[in-house]
């Protein structure tokens, strides 16, 4: 491939960054970075979405949307007959987060699309960026809604059934927002794309630490999440005596303890647990809890590990619900395996590191990302960029302009290497 002079117009892109991290629902102010809430389908995100749109309208990118809404922005080759390539991300932000998290990803595809226009450079594959929809959890309780879909990993009958806190469906919410169509259509067999890229933040210190400007994703962890609910006996807090007492909140203490007890047991860091949710009814100071939610995160590296980790986790649900007299079920939300790096990408973001003198490692992403379910249908692979003290998901999550760029370059010139594949 001849050289490219590629220019990243890094003041463009952030305050690019800086428009769309302003489009969110109100927020705590905070006086260090920027608290970005913004959930899929929500008149927030359809306005993120519009602004994303006519940024990729003024880039020359015809626009497709899907019936999930995943949206494609699509740079048209010069040769039909051979398979488009992708990249993307998402612009979607659990409650009170930071401002890169995922819009990197969409905004800097963007720009490396630019910035490769500018060159004269013409791609042989078409280029598809993909503005996921949903990747967080937060409105329907599952993360990737749009890459599962998309991948087929969730499948349309399986998504029909998520409902949001309101009860509303998926359906309903969709067609809402004026994305019809049958979701079904949203699926793309393998084949589809040739290979899939993702720009993002590492969400970690460690490419900060090392003082490592890129770091190549060789594998993405495997997550899994449940809904635990320990149901016990409520009562007035001051007349129902400590004996006859089946507190759900004590148990549910008991559970919280078993969980993070269980992730340590492993002895390896490639192990986190979380409970992120604890909803207490009925939640009154002077009544006894009867009834309390948990939610569950668990990942590992090795499947086999977090399985092991839900199972140890199970059993403690088992002893606490006996012992306490109260009962505790769970609803499993997740349980995805990991996904392995295409070693072609990985050995093309590699060659586009090189060519812009950039020092990179190889490392695992803890966090998921749609390109846990694109790698199910296509070659994938991830470029991360440092973020400062490894912060993430909070307003002070930060990417500095210069890596920012340094990610968009790599990423353009890995795009434009595998366009001519
Ligand atoms: O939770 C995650 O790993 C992602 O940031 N949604
Ligand atoms: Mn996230
Ligand atoms: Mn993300």
């Amino acid at each position: 491939m001849t050289a490219l002079d590629l220019t990243i117009d890094a003041r463009r892109l952030v305050t690019e960054l800086v428009t769309l991290a302003m489009i969110s629902e109100p927020v705590e102010p905070t006086s260090d970075g920027v608290a970005v809430t913004r959930v899929v389908f929500t008149p927030t995100d359809l306005k993120a979405r519009e602004f994303v749109e006519q940024l990729a309208e003024e880039a020359g990118l015809a626009i497709r949307r899907d019936p999930v809404g995943n949206t494609f922005f699509r740079w048209q080759g010069s040769d039909p007959t051979f398979a488009p390539i992708a990249t993307g991300s998402h612009i979607d932000a659990i409650p009170n987060a930071g401002m890169y998290d995922g819009t990197v990803g969409v905004l800097g595809a963007i720009e490396a699309i630019r910035a490769l226009r500018t060159t004269g450079f013409q791609p042989r594959r078409s280029i598809d960026v993909i503005l996921f929809t949903s990747e967080e959890p937060t409105r329907f309780g599952i993360g990737c809604l749009g890459s599962r879909v998309l991948s087929g990993t969730l499948s349309a009958a399986a998504a029909r059934t998520l409902r949001d806190a309101d009860s509303r469906t998926l359906d309903e919410v969709r067609f809402a927002a004026d994305f019809a169509g049958e979701l079904d259509e949203a699926r793309l067999t393998p084949g589809a794309y040739a290979s899939f890229v993702e720009l993002h933040i590492e969400q970690g210190p460690l490419l900060e630490q090392a003082g490592i400007r890129i770091g190549i994703v060789t594998a993405i962890a495997a997550p899994a999440s449940w809904r635990i609910t320990i149901t016990g006996e409520g009562g007035h807090a001051g007349a129902m005596l400590m004996p006859v007492r089946h507190d759900a909140l004590v148990a549910a203490a008991e559970i919280i303890q078993a969980i993070e007890a269980a992730a340590l047991r492993t002895n390896t860091i490639d192990t986190v647990a979380t409970v992120g949710m604890c909803d207490v009814f009925p939640g009154a100071v002077n009544s006894v809890p009867s009834r309390v939610r948990l939610s569950l995160d668990v990942r590992d590296t090795s499947e086999t590990r977090r399985n092991t980790v839900l199972d140890e986790i199970s059993s403690a649900c088992t002893e606490v619900a006996k012992r306490r007299g109260v009962s505790i079920t769970h609803e499993v939300l997740n349980a995805d395996a990991p996904a392995t790096s295409s070693p072609a990408l990985i050995h093309a973001i590699e060659e586009a590191c090189t060519a812009e003198s950039i020092e990179h490692r190889k490392m695992v992403s803890r966090a998921y990302h749609d390109s846990l379910f694109m790698a199910r249908i296509v070659p994938m692979a991830m470029i991360f960029i440092p973020c400062r003290n490894g912060v993430s998901h909070r307003p002070n999550e930060y990417a500095s302009p210069e890596d920012i760029a340094r990610g968009v370059a790599v990423l353009a010139r890995t795009l434009a290497s595998l366009s001519l594949s």
